[in-house]
This record gives C-alpha cells, sequence and structure tokens, in this order.
C-alpha cells in the first residue's frame, strides 16, 4: 500500500494523533462486529438485547449475551491493530484512543489515554443505588443482584442511553485538537460517537480512514486505506518511525 505525500509529511511533522475506534479493530482478534456481513445485529436484534427496557423485561437473557461475548473476548487478545496503535505513544507526544468497544482490548495492548465512548464489558453496577460490581458473574445463581435489592447490569451504553460525559467530553476535546484522526473499523453509524468525526473535520484534522470497505464516512476522510486494520497500521507506524527518525 501507497501512503501519500500529505500523509507522509503530516506523520512527520504532526505531535497529536486520535485512534477513533469500533468493533471492526477487534474483528481479527476473532470478536464478531455488529454489522458486517456475519455481525452480531443480524441474528439478534439490537433493540432485543442492548438497550435497558429489553434488559428489564428478560435480565438474564442480556446478561446471557454479555457473558458470552465477555467468554470470547477474554479467549481472544489485542491484535497487531491494537498493538500499532500502542506503539504510536512512543513516538508521538500526543496520542488518544477515543473507542466504541467495550472490549477492553486497546488497553490490554497497552494504550494508556482512552475513552470508552459505551462503556467497558469488564464493569458492572447495581441499577439502584450504582455501586460497581466488578466480581465474576455466576449466572447459574441467576442475575447478580446487589445487598440493596437492586439488580446488577453490565457497565455498557445501551441505545436511548446517554454516553458517560467525561468520556465523551474527553474524546471531544481530543478530537477537536488533533492533527491525524484516524477513523479505523467502524461503520459510524452510531450517534453521538460518530458526530466525533465531524468535530475533528470541523478542526481541520486529517481524517484517514482504515476499513475493510468504503463506508458512509468514507467521503468525509481526506484518504480511506481499504484493508485489514491489523495489517495496514502497522505500515503506517513503520513509515511514521522512518520519518521521525525512530528506526530502531
Ligand atoms: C443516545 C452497546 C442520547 C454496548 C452500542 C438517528 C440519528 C442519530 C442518532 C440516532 C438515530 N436513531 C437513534 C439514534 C440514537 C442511537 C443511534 O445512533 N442509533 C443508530 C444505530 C442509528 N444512539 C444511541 O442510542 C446512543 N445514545 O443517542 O443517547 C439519547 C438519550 C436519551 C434519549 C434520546 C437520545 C447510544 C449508542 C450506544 C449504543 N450501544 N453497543 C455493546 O453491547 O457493545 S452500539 C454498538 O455499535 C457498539 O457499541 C459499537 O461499538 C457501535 C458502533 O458500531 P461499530 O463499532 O462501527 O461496529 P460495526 O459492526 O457497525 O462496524 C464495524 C466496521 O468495521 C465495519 O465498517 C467493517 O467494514 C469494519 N471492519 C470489519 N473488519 C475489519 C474492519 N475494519 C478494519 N479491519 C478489519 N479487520
Ligand atoms: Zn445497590
Amino acid at each position: 500500500m501507497n501512503l501519500s505525500e500529505s500523509l507522509i509529511g503530516k506523520l512527520k511533522k504532526s505531535e497529536s494523533l486520535v485512534f477513533f475506534t469500533g468493533a471492526g479493530i477487534s474483528a481479527e482478534s476473532g470478536i464478531p462486529t455488529f454489522r458486517g456481513k456475519d455481525g452480531i445485529w443480524n441474528k439478534l436484534k439490537p433493540e432485543e438485547l442492548a438497550n435497558f427496557n429489553a434488559f428489564l423485561k428478560n435480565p438474564q437473557m442480556v446478561w446471557e449475551w454479555y457473558e458470552h461475548r465477555k467468554k470470547i473476548i477474554h479467549e481472544s487478545k489485542p491484535n497487531n491493530g491494537h498493538l500499532a496503535i500502542a506503539a504510536f505513544q512512543e513516538i508521538f507526544r500526543d496520542v488518544t484512543v477515543v473507542t466504541q468497544n467495550i472490549d477492553n482490548l486497546h488497553r490490554r495492548a497497552g494504550s494508556k489515554n482512552i475513552f470508552e465512548l459505551h462503556g467497558n464489558i469488564e464493569r458492572n453496577f447495581c441499577i439502584k443505588c450504582k455501586k460497581y460490581f466488578n466480581e465474576e458473574i455466576n449466572l447459574s445463581l441467576g442475575v447478580p443482584t446487589c445487598e440493596c435489592g437492586g439488580m446488577i447490569r453490565p457497565d455498557v451504553v445501551w441505545f436511548g442511553e446517554y454516553l458517560p460525559q467525561d468520556q465523551f467530553r474527553g474524546g471531544e476535546i481530543a478530537s477537536e485538537n488533533c492533527d491525524i484522526f484516524f477513523v479505523v473499523g467502524t461503520s459510524g453509524v452510531v450517534y453521538p460517537a460518530a458526530s466525533l468525526i465531524f468535530s475533528a473535520q470541523r478542526s481541520g484534522a486529517y481524517l484517514v480512514e482504515i476499513n475493510i470497505e468504503e463506508t458512509e464516512i468514507s467521503g468525509q476522510c481526506h484518504e480511506s486505506f481499504f484493508g485489514e486494520a491489523g495489517k495496514i497500521l502497522p505500515v503506517i507506524l513503520e513509515e511514521a518511525k522512518i520519518q521521525r527518525g525512530k528506526t530502531v
């Protein structure tokens, strides 16, 4: 793959990068995406699973879905895409990950500055007293409940729920102040997360998309690389090392 002169120039001169990621960056770790050809939503309906009313109606089913996904995540590991993003931290002053994913793989890959817009599957809280519970969930004992009597739920953002304000605001500030905004492995259809793409665009960032196919936001980007993130990100990282004299 060839990098354009403008991207090469940006890699040489830039100081702050944002990696805005979606389910596609974890696909090569074996974690199914939502809307791709074998996406989760093709089999299940979001309204049946990722929303609070569905949880109230059938907490056991929603919990089984999250525990199933957690099992897949625990059996998976960060792929070359996650690892490349973490390695950018060694050659740029300011690298921020703004992820829609709840799989914790960026943290496990070594990324430090992460904003999780849709929560994290490793955290749970009581819907009544909001107390956090991060112990193992044992569904054979039924739906986990808090000592206050409230049901415990996964700490993820469901449809119709507000994003955690501190995470969204942090992601927004980073998007408005970066030199290059990488959009990696996202269909860009879920809001308000996807609005950060436009925040970056309005602030003059250089938008680079990495996806296996064209998306709704391809037209907004200065450059799109079509292929697997685990293969493309390491190539961009190597070029950045050359441009910044960091080849070891
Ligand atoms: C809210 C739960 C305010 C956690 C998720 C109309 C317009 C605007 C907004 C709306 C609207 N109608 C409804 C809304 C609001 C709604 C929304 O945006 N709906 C969309 C679907 C139209 N948003 C909300 O409800 C949000 N909250 O608005 O609150 C509010 C409050 C009260 C009342 C009113 C409003 C909450 C959104 C969060 C929902 N939670 N998940 C979980 O279980 O995971 S969303 C779900 O989609 C995941 O979090 C996921 O991260 C997110 C985005 O999906 P992607 O990450 O992009 O994944 P996807 O599968 O779609 O795409 C993968 C991409 O990777 C593909 O492009 C594929 O080509 C690519 N790919 C695959 N393999 C690779 C690859 N790329 C590179 N390499 C590869 N190897
Ligand atoms: Zn409680």
